[in-house]
């Protein structure tokens, strides 16, 4: 069956594009674009491309650069001809492993076989928390306004040791990804993690994507909407997908040095039209919380389907449907609470001291956001009185303990990350904090951005509520700081 084309991503010089229009007309508008132009001055583009005749402009990716600087490294790739559950294969490899397999790899494909020959492409690598001092690129101003990474720079997700026995591992890290692998490999349809944004930058190479809007998600699963399509280009069966036949697509061919912003909810198939290599981070905001909060309650939802039939035979049924949560989607309804909470209280105690700057409209934005996520999660059972009295107890600190989050390093390295974050999309605000900085005034609070030695923001948020025992104490406290910034000049 042919596939309906409707048109062609748009493509956009970015140099030309302000952070207030990529707001209005993609991440709120939720919709996909290509940015051209800002990568030129990656150093990614010049470390990671071999010329191969400086006469010919023949390029070519530099795998030794990776041999050489990343010899020690463990990676997990994809078999490409291999697929497992809903997705392709998965191998653990060392680096050195994955780059000889793929130069001496010859895929023309016609070679005769039952078992197809493995055809590995090297997906989520954690590139930049492995080698922090090598600075490949920096991420754009459009996709700085990051929570999740700003978060798991100094937070984990989970807590709960039974859910994330190993915290260090790197595999809890971060959404911050280097993907590479030879002309052939490809991506399976998906969604992002978490419905995620994602942003994918080609350092050298080709990449062919097909994109379909959420309004036609529903059109890919079976008739029980359990299973999903694999790959768009299978031999796909209208009785097991009969809406299939109805998906209208978008479409574009990624050269080397674009960037594609993919929206979220936003189903997508991706195709190495060449030896690629690529940089992507996954990330969400204020603009797209919503969908991530959405997914985990659908996900909540068949988790517990799944068990329902134990619910009378166990003690404890709501923290096994959380546990499976955790395990299937990444995170659970109180991993994403702990979350939101600390985020909110980073961005109110940065409110606080900069209450009439333009940083302040970014605050108050995250704060409305939040404060809409957070009044949705009233109802669920997850937090009801008696089901968090069952809760561990590293939980229900992390978001009732204000006081003890205050007195917490990671606390204050998230607060200002929170502050140089959006103090860099407003560069006007940026040079004063700076000379203050610079004279050296004594600072009364944790926040980097204050100046006065009797500060007391973080004992005035302390007076506003004294503990968060869930969602409602969460509303209320923003709508307390939202009523009391107005006031404060
Ligand atoms: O480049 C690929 O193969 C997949 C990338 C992707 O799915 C993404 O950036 O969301
Ligand atoms: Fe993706």
């Amino acid at each position: 069956m042919a596939l309906k084309i409707g048109g062609e991503i748009e493509r956009v010089d970015g140099r030309s594009l302000t952070y207030e229009q990529f707001i209005d007309r993609y991440m709120k508008a939720n919709l996909p674009v290509v940015l051209t132009g800002l990568t030129d001055t990656w150093q990614s583009r010049t470390d990671w491309v071999q010329k191969s005749n400086p006469t010919v402009t023949i390029t070519k990716p530099n795998l030794s650069f990776f041999s050489s600087l990343c010899s020690t490294s463990t990676v997990q790739v994809a078999d490409c001809n291999k697929k497992e559950y809903s997705d392709q294969k998965r191998l653990e490899m060392t680096l050195p492993d994955f780059i000889r397999s793929w130069s001496q790899h010859s895929h023309d494909g016609s070679k005769p076989s039952d078992e197809p020959e493995s055809f590995l492409y090297l997906k989520d690598w954690h590139f930049v928390k492995e080698y922090p001092n090598y600075c490949a690129y920096t991420t754009p101003t459009f996709f700085k306004d990051d929570w999740l990474n700003i978060y798991l720079d100094s937070h984990t997700l989970h807590r709960d040791s039974d859910i994330c026995p190993h915290q260090n591992e790197a595999n809890c890290a971060d959404y911050r990804f280097v993907y590479m692998g030879p002309k052939g490999t490809w991506t399976p349809l998906h969604a992002d993690v978490f419905r995620s944004y994602s942003w994918s930058a080609n350092v050298f190479g080709k990449k062919y994507w097909l994109l379909l809007p959420p309004s036609q998600s529903h059109l890919l699963f079976d008739r029980n909407g359990k299973s999903s399509i694999y790959s768009i280009y299978d031999d796909i069966s209208e009785m097991q997908f009969p809406g299939f036949k109805k998906t209208v697509w978008l479409e574009c061919t990624q050269e080397s040095g674009d960037i594609i912003f993919v929206p979220s909810g936003w189903y997508h198939q991706v195709h190495n039209l060449e030896d690629t290599i690529s940089i992507n981070h996954n990330w969400f905001n204020g603009y797209n919380l919503s969908w991530v909060w959405s997914l985990l309650v659908e996900d909540y939802k068949i988790a517990k389907e799944y068990i329902e039939d134990i619910r009378n035979i166990s003690d404890d049924f709501e923290s096994l449907c959380q546990r499976n949560l955790a395990a299937n989607t990444g995170m659970n309804f109180y991993d994403f609470f702990i979350f939101i909470t600390r985020y909110a209280l980073a961005n109110i105690i940065e409110l606080y001291h900069v209450p009439n700057s333009k940083i302040a409209i970014h605050l108050l934005h995250n704060l409305t956001s939040i404060q809409a996520v957070a009044s949705e999660m009233i109802s669920q059972e997850a937090f009801s009185v008696q089901n968090l009295r069952t809760i561990s107890s590293e939980n229900y600190d992390a978001f009732s303990d204000i006081a003890k989050a205050f007195e917490e390093n990671k606390f204050h390295e998230l607060c200002e990350a929170v502050f140089k974050t959006y103090n860099s999309l407003d560069s006007e605000h940026n040079d004063g904090i700076r000379s203050e900085m610079r004279n050296g005034i004594k600072k009364g609070c944790f926040s980097i951005n204050c100046s006065k030695d009797d500060c007391d923001v973080p004992g005035l948020v302390k007076g506003l509520v004294s503990k968060i025992s869930g969602p409602q104490d969460l509303v209320d406290l923003m709508g307390r700081v939202m009523e009391s910034t107005i006031h404060i000049s």
